[in-house]
């Protein structure tokens, strides 16, 4: 049976790390999908700090960038009277869940993860144990909240697999607990590559700038990177996989300007990349521009801001720690007395 939290509406986690400048791949493979998602769903938006200091962190630059995730999550149209929006370090009920889930997860498990491989040899000199159990607490994340979907980018589909075990694991011995999430990916942007080697995802921690559109890149910017973007020598506009550059600006333009695949091909048909790179950008552009003017907005916006933050903490709370509650009398934790 599956249980729901509010008014009978089904439920959506998701959050992103304060790390970074968010690129356009957050951005199409998460963020988008959170707005198109926020109406139908009860929804938790998360600025995920708790899991951004497994790699160190400048406190001060940590700080600023948790509250500007937070306002973009608004400026991106997440309607903060509706959606929960809120960072993880203010309700306790993450770390006290994600350790009763370590007691539920193990080693050979983690050892597995591949974001955990990628970022233990990025940060050799910094393998510590938060890096290598980051996923039984976006595990808790997510089950916290009973969430029935969990918007992500591709990358984060292991983890989703493993919340999924986890969350069966604890329920096969405690009863119905736990919602089993589902993962939701949009059909196209799950993916989205890097602009100079379409081998690799577009990432925050590039170290080339020209890899990436950074959300508040100016449209000169834009249209400078994608004009450098890595295509090929074979001179047509098709999405195939012999293509990978060009199929990575198919994605994008697709997602951007609502066509589908095909109707991108036949719009550039014996037309060259020169002509297709300028409407890619143009297309971006028309999304991020408007969206930068919202961030710098509602930036300005100090009591305002100030105002959801508090209050959403403590509606994120009310919800976690419901669930919370519930798993410790589970697993045996004595009873508090009131
Ligand atoms: P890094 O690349 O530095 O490890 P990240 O951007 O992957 O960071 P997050 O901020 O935690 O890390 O990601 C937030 C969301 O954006 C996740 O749902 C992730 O799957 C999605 N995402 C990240 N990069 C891409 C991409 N290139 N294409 C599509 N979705 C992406
Ligand atoms: N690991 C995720 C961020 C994240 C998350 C979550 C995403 C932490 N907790 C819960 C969805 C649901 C990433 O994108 N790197």
């Amino acid at each position: 049976m599956v249980k729901r939290m509010i008014d009978g509406k089904k439920s959506l986690f998701s959050g992103m790390q304060a790390t970074g400048n968010l690129t356009l791949g957050n951005y199409l493979g998460a963020l988008r999908n959170f707005v198109k998602l926020s109406d139908e769903y009860e929804c938790f938006f998360c600025v995920v700090d708790e899991h951004s200091i497994t790699v160190r962190q400048d406190p001060a630059e940590l700080r600023k960038r948790a509250r500007n995730l937070l306002t973009l999550y608004i400026a991106a149209g997440l309607d903060p009277k509706k959606n929960t929006i809120y960072y993880q370090s203010h309700v306790s009920a993450h770390a006290e869940l994600a350790w009763i889930l370590n007691c539920f997860t193990y080693m050979g498990e983690l050892q597995r993860m591949t974001q955990f491989k990628d970022k233990s040899a990025k940060h050799a000199d910094n393998i510590n144990a938060g890096l290598f159990t980051y996923p039984v607490l976006m595990a808790a994340d997510i089950l916290l909240f009973q969430a029935d979907v969990v918007p992500v980018g591709s990358d984060q589909m292991q983890h989703l697999e493993l919340t999924r075990d986890i969350a069966g694991r604890f329920n096969s011995i405690y009863g119905d607990v736990f919602t089993i999430p589902e993962p939701y990916l949009g059909k196209a942007g799950a993916r989205i590559m890097s602009l100079q080697d379409p081998s690799k995802k577009m990432s925050k921690s590039d170290e080339n700038p020209n890899a990436s559109i950074y959300l508040m890149d100016d449209k000169d910017t834009i249209m400078r990177k994608f004009k450098r973007a890595v295509t090929d020598s074979m001179a047509q506009v098709k999405y195939n996989d012999e293509q990978p550059g060009v199929k990575n600006l198919i994605d994008i333009y697709s997602v951007c300007s609502n066509k589908s695949v095909a109707e991108v091909e036949a719009e550039f048909d014996g037309k060259g990349y020169g002509e297709f790179k300028e409407a890619v950008g143009e297309s971006v552009a028309s999304i991020l521009v408007p969206l930068q003017s919202e961030f710098n907005r509602l930036s300005s916006e100090k009591a305002f801001i100030d105002e959801i933050i508090k209050e959403n903490a403590e509606k994120a709370s009310y919800y976690a720690n419901k669930t919370l509650r519930k798993v410790q009398k589970k697993i045996g934790y004595p009873e508090r007395i009131r």
